[in-house]
Order: structure tokens, then sequence, then C-alpha cells
């Protein structure tokens, strides 16, 4: 088998590549590892920002988001006794969208645009310093395959094989506290999110339409999502998200999925290798307090596909060549921002970390640099910054 670009991962970097790449000339073909239903069912981010929303739309994929997703002015910050609301559109003339990646995923395979062979196994990449790379895998079959490219992107995720085929400089952050999340089958407590201080540790009230909220709570590394009952998950955001304060109320509902999710951040250094480009998540892992990774993977393989539909079609290397140190720029703010958030706003347990936590909300919700500051990085910069 051949293409011009074999893509490796059909989350939504690997599936926004290829469609990229069709609707500019180039063949692909993308190899995933799972089916296409688990694929598109796995619950992860639900905001997109100003820039995801308008490339996706530019490229044929804005009609159900324009439709079904939910268009935010902003976010409020909370604290015991404090609720304040940041307002992008007054501090930066931008929003942001609740739309979860699961219908981004599900837009994606409706659009018909890529080639996927899903449940492949045993991927392995070859050659990738050459001119004639080449990916292995056994296809859902059984049968041993060989598709010959010209470049490899890797959209493969944390767990692929792509990120161990670059020789590579790593730079990493594990934090000591994870995520505890639901879905929940009630109508959101709010009309925008919530991400909120508590000395027990931070919580978000997000959502998934106004039927579906998605809420989370800090927790311990290493908890057991089950030894967290239903009522004790609810008690817990209820306090931590200030239930009772100027008469706001949470209304708790039937639990439909619990998970917990461990925070890292996560980048490694360049995202090309000879032919081999890395794309998402292969190349950076970002906690979820800034609401990040999902954008960052949508930032990436739109300069990604720009540069490679100029070297096929122009026969041009200036964008591929530059595209690993223009993608870092963006990575390395939006780790920094994810940090930033998820440092201001998970407890550690220590006394004069909270205070200056305290302080920088205060300072977040009270000058306008300081709140331009977060809404700038939060609604997101330009494509290409
Ligand atoms: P994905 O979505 O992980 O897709 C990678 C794809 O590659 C496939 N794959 C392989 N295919 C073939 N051969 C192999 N050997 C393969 N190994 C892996 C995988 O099956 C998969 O389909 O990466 P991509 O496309 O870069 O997209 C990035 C986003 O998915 C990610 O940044 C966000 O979802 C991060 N994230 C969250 N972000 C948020 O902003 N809010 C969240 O609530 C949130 N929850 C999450 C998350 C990431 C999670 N992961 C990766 C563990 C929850 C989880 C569980
Ligand atoms: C989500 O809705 O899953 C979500 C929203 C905002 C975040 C993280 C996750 O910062």
């Amino acid at each position: 088998m051949r293409t011009q670009v074999a893509i490796i991962g059909a989350g939504p970097a690997g599936l926004l590549l290829a469609h990229l790449l069709t609707r500019g000339g180039v063949d692909s073909v993308v190899l995933e590892a799972r089916s296409q239903e688990y694929v598109a069912s796995r619950i992860r981010a639900g905001i997109l920002e100003q820039s995801s929303v308008d490339l996706l739309t530019g490229v044929g994929l804005g009609d159900r988001l324009r439709s079904e997703g939910h268009e935010h002015r902003g976010i409020y910050l909370n604290w015991p006794g404090e609720r304040h609301h940041l307002d992008f559109v007054d501090l930066t003339g931008r929003t942001v969208w609740v739309y979860g990646q699961t219908e981004v995923q599900k837009d994606l395979v409706a659009a018909g645009t890529a080639d996927v062979r899903y449940e492949v196994s045993e991927v392995a990449l070859h050659d990738v310093e050459s001119d004639r790379p080449y990916v292995t895998f056994v296809d859902r079959e059984g049968n041993p395959q060989r598709l010959d490219a010209e470049v490899i992107a890797g959209c493969d995720g944390s767990f692929g094989p792509s990120r161990n085929a670059v020789p590579a400089e790593t730079f990493e952050r594990v934090y000591p506290y994870s995520w505890l999340g639901i879905l929940a089958d009630v109508a959101p407590s709010t009309d925008e999110l919530i991400y909120a201080w508590h000395p027990d540790g931070f919580a978000l009230h997000s959502m998934r339409s106004p039927t579906v909220s998605r809420l989370y709570l800090q927790v311990p590394n290493g908890t057991d999502p089950a030894s967290w009952s239903d009522d004790r998950i609810w008690e817990e955001l209820a306090r931590r998200l200030g239930h009772g304060q100027d008469g706001w109320k949470l209304t708790p509902g039937p639990i439909t999925d619990k998970s917990v999710l461990p925070m890292r951040s996560y980048v490694q250094t360049p995202m090309r290798h000879g032919n081999l480009f890395l794309a998402g998540d292969a190349a950076h892992i970002v906690p979820p307090t800034g609401a990040k990774g999902l954008n960052l993977a949508i930032a990436d393989v739109t300069l990604l596909a720009t540069a490679l539909v100029e070297r096929f079609r122009q026969h041009s290397t200036v964008l591929i060549d530059s595209y690993s140190d223009t993608a870092l720029r963006r990575v390395w703010r939006c780790t920094h921002f994810s940090w930033w958030m998820t440092t201001m706003l998970h407890t550690s347990g220590d006394p004069f970390d909270a205070q200056l936590q305290l302080s920088q909300l205060r300072w977040v919700t009270s000058s306008s640099a300081g709140a331009t500051g977060l809404a700038e990085n939060y609604a997101g910069l330009p494509i290409g910054f």
C-alpha cells in the first residue's frame, strides 16, 4: 500500500489532519489501534477556543458545532465567600464554545474525508530519516501489511509508538493530585463554567449540553473512583463549588460516568525527526485545568497540514522546516498557562501556598491587567502565535 502521508492515530489530531490534507489535495491513510466506536465515545475535552471554532467552521466542520454547541462569554472563579465572572468578550473580544471532543470526533467521521484503517495492531515506524519511510502493521483481519509513504504524521497520543521514534529532549512535571471526573444527566447549575479554589481542593463545574453536566474534584493520586459514592461526590462538589453562597445551588442528578484522571505537563522537542512529524498529545500533554489539550492538537495539525500541502503541491519545504519551532511557541505558551491555572487553583496543603493562591485570584479578578492575561490565554491566541 502506498500514500503520501501515513497518519498514525485517529483521534482529533489524526482525523483533522487527514481532513485538511484531503481538502488540500494530498493523500493520506490513517492507522488506528482501536475501533471506530471506541474512539468516538471516549469522554475527554469539552471546550473549544475561538480559533479552533473558526478553523473547524472554515473547513466545513462547523454546522453542528454552531447549532448544538454553546458559546460562552467567560468563566467564573470562585473561592469561599466570593464568586467573580471574567468576561472574555469585554476583555479580549473572543469567546469559547462548549462542544465535546466526542462531537468533534463524530463530525470528522461524518465528513468521510479520511481513509481510516481501524483495529490495527503492531504498528511500527521504519526509515523515518529517509525519503521513503514506511509503517508496518497487522490489519483487523490479522494480515501483516506495509504502508509506504513520503511523510509519517505521529498523531498517536501519549502511548503510541511515534514519540519514541524521535530522539528528543523531554520536559515533564507530574502533579501530586488527580481529577475525579463525573458525567451526570442533570441540567448544569450554572450558565458558564465555575473554577473553584477551596481549602479541601479544586472543583470544576463544566457541562456538555443543557441536560448533561460534567464536574471534577481534586483528589489524591491513586484514588479509586469506586471509593467515592455518588452521594459523597455531590456533597463534596456542593461544598467546594459554593452551594448556599449568595443563594446559589448545585442540583445533583444521576451519575453516568466516573473516572480518575492523573495530571501532568510534558513537552518533547523537537516535534520532527527526518520525515516523521509529531502532533497533538504525541508531542505534549497539559493538565486539563486550562482546557488546552484538544485546542493544541487542532493548532498543531492546522500548521502541519498547511506545511504538508505546501511541500506536496508547491514543492517548498519552508513551512515544513519551521513546523516544529512554530508549533512549540504555542505549545510552551499553553504549557505555561495550564501549569499556572493548575498551581493557582489546586491546594497542596501548604498554608503559604494557599495565601499566595488567594492573593493571585484576587488580583486576577480585580485588576484588568490580571483578568486580561487569563482571558487572552483561556480564549486562545490566534493559530500561528
Ligand atoms: P488522542 O485523542 O489520544 O488520539 C490518539 C489516537 O492514537 C491511537 N493510538 C494508536 N493507533 C495506532 N497504533 C498505536 N500503537 C496507537 N497508539 C495510540 C489512540 O487509540 C487514539 O485514537 O490524541 P490527539 O488526537 O492528539 O488529541 C488530543 C486530545 O485527545 C487530548 O489533548 C485531550 O482530550 C486531553 N484531555 C482532556 N483535555 C481537556 O481539555 N479536558 C478534559 O477533560 C480532558 N480529558 C484528556 C482527558 C485526555 C485523556 N487521556 C489522553 C488519557 C481525559 C483523558 C483520559
Ligand atoms: C470539560 O468540560 O471536560 C472541561 C472543561 C474545562 C476544563 C477541563 C475540562 O478546564
